[in-house]
């Protein structure tokens, strides 16, 4: 029997982000002075967490026009080893968008380790008739069906990897360089008047589907201290949105996920009018972005964030600095400041080690901890925020778009999502197995079990 070998989807993926990260320095050229910024910061820090993966550490944020062409993408992710993650309808934002996303990504610790490369991935809902008249509907739908994301090339390769369990090590550069090109700036065209129909609609609309096909949109690296960088391009002479989104720093460790992002681009494209000119116009729609990621939070915890977020949402402060005040103080009322006392709670998602003092007697997980018989370490959050997420996109817009009133979530598209994606995975259930598996192998290795322990 011959057996072709197969290239290492992790190596795949790490090869991928890089590639992606070159040419989208050389698209974007201030993505490269982020990605510079964010490397000085984070060489300049104490916070050793996540260390080894900092320096190429990225997120990516597409948009396609349909659940088929995200079949098509899922398809390819599946093979560098990313699967979809979690479900986010930002349809019911402040700014509602006509789109519903997931996040490509690595599920396993050991995966993430050696590669944390993810995509967010919004999918526009074509046939939403709160935002599209039937004849936009049906105008979209014939144009959709007739573009092509994915080369004949690349559509091969992925069914004779499908077939074969994986790409094979020969084939591997290849599959990368296509995969790339997918998500380069497409040259073609734009027909204007197409444009212009779409964009009075959503401005994400026509973004998405005036063009021959998709393109990055942003790359992110992950920084330590986002505050500082935010600072530190200001000073540089790079205009950044003023919001940093997320829960802000407060007397507990980072939780969750905060982002902020410089200004979409002026971009020149080439246009087609309706007299069949060709003309140059100036869009905005690609920029860049930066993130600092904290603890995953459980649900519960989850809430109560959100709820902090809330409450200063309600009290509408006259400032920035009014506003993330009232969000520390709500943080530091509701939520316990150590890790320890976040896992204790419930609140936080953590790691189990064995510690160095032996065990005598305790009866509980939290009693072995209080101890130092067993230690814990924060499990990063992986995933996004809806309100961030939208925030990013909002902010990023020239104008809203038409009005829409409402804004109610659609579950018939959470399921075509995941018809489209094969498996959706819960991020809730893969931080909880995570925290169980260390759980169990750490009780072991102390010679006790989670039955005798409570
Ligand atoms: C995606 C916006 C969401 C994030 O980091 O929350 C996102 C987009 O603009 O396509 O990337
Ligand atoms: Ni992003």
């Amino acid at each position: 029997m011959s057996s072709t070998p197969l290239a290492s989807p992790n190596d795949m993926r790490a090869s991928l982000a890089a590639r992606l990260s070159a040419m989208y320095a050389e698209e974007v050229p201030k993505y490269g002075h982020l990605v510079d910024a964010t490397n000085r910061i984070n060489a300049n820090h104490g916070d050793t967490r996540d260390a080894d993966r900092l320096g190429t550490e990225r997120h990516g944020a597409i948009r396609v026009a349909s659940f088929d062409e995200l079949e098509q993408i899922s398809a390819i992710f599946s093979l560098f080893g990313m699967e979809a993650v979690g479900y986010y309808d930002l349809r019911t934002s402040g700014t509602p968008i006509p789109v519903v996303s997931t996040a490509f990504r690595p599920t396993a610790v050991g995966d993430l380790a050696a590669s944390p490369f993810r995509m967010f991935t919004s999918t526009l809902v074509a046939d939403d008739e709160r935002f599209f008249s039937s004849d936009l509907q049906a105008e979209l739908a014939r144009r959709i069906a007739e573009r092509t994301l994915v080369s004949d090339e690349l559509v091969d390769l992925v069914d004779a990897s499908v077939a074969a369990g994986g790409v094979a090590e020969a084939d591997s550069a290849r599959f990368v360089a296509l995969t790339v090109d997918v998500f380069r700036l497409n040259a073609e065209p734009i027909d204007e008047a197409w444009h212009a129909q779409l964009d009075a609609v959503s401005p994400v609309a026509s973004d998405i589907a005036a063009a021959a096909g998709t393109h990055l949109n942003h790359l992110t690296p992950r920084v330590v201290d986002i505050a500082a960088l935010h600072a530190l391009m200001e000073a540089e002479g790079v205009t950044m949105i003023d919001r940093i989104q997320g829960p802000p720093s407060w007397d507990g460790p980072d939780v969750l996920l905060r982002q902020t992002s410089f200004r979409a681009l002026d971009e020149t494209r080439s246009f087609i009018d309706a007299d069949g000119h060709a003309a140059e116009k100036v869009v905005r729609v690609r920029f860049g972005e930066v993130e600092q990621r904290g603890i995953a939070l459980t649900p519960q915890g989850r809430a109560k964030v959100d709820a902090a977020m809330d409450v200063a949402k309600t009290a509408a402060p006259a400032t920035e600095a009014e506003r993330l005040d009232i969000i520390r103080a709500e943080l530091n009322a509701s939520l316990g400041s150590t890790i320890e006392a976040l896992a204790a709670a419930g609140d936080a998602y953590v790691e189990y080690q064995p510690g160095v003092s032996a065990v005598d007697g305790q009866a509980t997980v939290d009693d072995l901890v209080a101890a130092g018989c067993i230690t814990v370490a924060p499990i990063t959050y992986e995933d996004f925020l809806p309100a961030s997420a939208a925030g990013i996109f909002a902010s990023n817009l020239t104008h809203d778009g038409a009005q829409v009133d409402d804004t109610s979530a659609r579950l018939d598209d959470a399921d075509r999502l995941r018809e489209a994606v094969g498996t959706l995975h819960d991020p809730y259930a893969l931080y909880a197995a995570q925290q169980h598996e260390s759980l169990t192998r750490t009780l072991e290795a102390l010679g006790l079990s989670l039955e005798e322990i409570s």
